[in-house]
């Protein structure tokens, strides 16, 4: 009895009825039974309430000044929520067509007037278990999409991510004229690490760069993404040549400072190399994906080339 007072306390119900009477004796079945109970003269009132709150479950009168139960499960039925609504109307009207209607508006179930409470009770119970079987879907739908973008090993963004965002990125600094600029960035000599202390290190090692690389990046905006193996892109929007390359001198500097712990009391250091573009919309028009990677990976080549640790940045023209 408790137990099942505490759960029901979980849940709210929106009881819409025009008579004062049934909405009180409603009102305190429901609340004997420990939910939370708000309610609404009619449709109209309900459906303002509603807006401004997300309710789980609506029991509703079919007849109502104003705007009907039939209208208000319409209108439920149009709004997006962050969870199911189970809606049930209590109505005197029994024949066959209202009853279809009734459904057909909406609603996932219907009561005849005057309940019998134990049958209510129940019939509220079987929306919950359709409420909690729809959060849970939720909750595992949402999982799957996190780890569809998400790169395992690091928990960064994965490249497949990068490929639908970053687009995105350069469609809004088209949009409001904003410079964006992306660095693509390598651990230097990354395959002697693997080499000198085993894959494992090596894992960690690529957990410790990320981990620098986003606690150093503007939260909720700058984002990373594992494009490769030991390579990352970092993308720094709304942000031109010479901010960026403050980011990538600070990134590189502080991975040239860490030291990263690979187990067994070893600490070891390690460095990166940096390709930072940055495409402005004042320069140029528009500019691909394709090119926009090939040209931070011409700098970071560059980088390489001219001994690594360092950051080579140019805008694109
Ligand atoms: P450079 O300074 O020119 O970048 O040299 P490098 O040794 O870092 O470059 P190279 O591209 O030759 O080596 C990359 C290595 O990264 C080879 C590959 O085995 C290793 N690698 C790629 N993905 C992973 C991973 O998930 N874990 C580990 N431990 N190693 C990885
Ligand atoms: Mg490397
Ligand atoms: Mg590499």
């Amino acid at each position: 009895m408790l137990s099942r007072h505490l759960e029901n306390s979980n849940y709210s119900i929106l009881v819409v009825d025009d008579d004062p009477v049934s909405r009180t004796l409603l009102e305190r079945i429901l609340k004997k039974e420990g939910f939370n109970v708000i309610t609404a003269e009619n449709g109209e009132e309900a459906l303002k309430i509603f807006k401004n709150q997300y309710i789980p479950i609506v029991l509703t009168d079919w007849m109502m000044p104003k705007m009907s139960g039939i209208e208000l499960c319409k209108a439920i039925r149009q709004i997006e929520s962050p969870g199911y609504v189970f809606i049930i109307i209590i109505t005197a009207k029994d024949s066959r067509d209202d009853i279809v209607k009734g459904l057909e508006a909406g609603a996932d179930d219907y009561v005849n007037k005057p309940f019998y409470p134990p049958e209510l009770l129940a019939r509220i119970k079987t929306g919950i278990r359709i409420l909690e079987l729809e959060q849970s879907l939720r909750k595992a739908n949402e999982e799957i999409k996190r780890l569809s973008i998400t790169d395992p090993l690091t928990g960064c963004y994965n490249r497949g991510y990068l490929m639908t965002y970053l687009p995105k990125e350069v469609k809004r600094a088209i949009r409001y004229s904003h410079p964006l600029s992306i660095a693509i960035t390598d651990i230097d000599h990354f395959k002697s690490v693997n080499d000198t202390y085993g894959h494992q290190a090596g894992d960690m090692v690529l957990k410790h760069f990320v981990e620098i690389i986003r606690s150093s990046i503007r939260d909720g905006v700058d984002w990373v993404a594992r494009y490769g193996g030991e390579e990352f892109v970092i993308v720094i929007p709304e942000t031109g040549l010479e901010d960026a390359k403050k980011v990538a001198e600070r990134l590189r500097k502080k991975v040239e400072d860490t030291e990263v712990d690979i187990g067994d009391g070893k600490k070891i250091k390690i460095t990166a190399s940096f390709g930072l573009v940055c495409f402005d919309p004042k320069d140029k028009k528009d500019i691909s994906i394709d090119k926009l990677i090939k040209e931070a990976d011409q700098m970071l080549y560059e980088a390489k080339n001219e001994g690594r640790n360092r950051v080579k940045a140019k805008i694109i023209t």
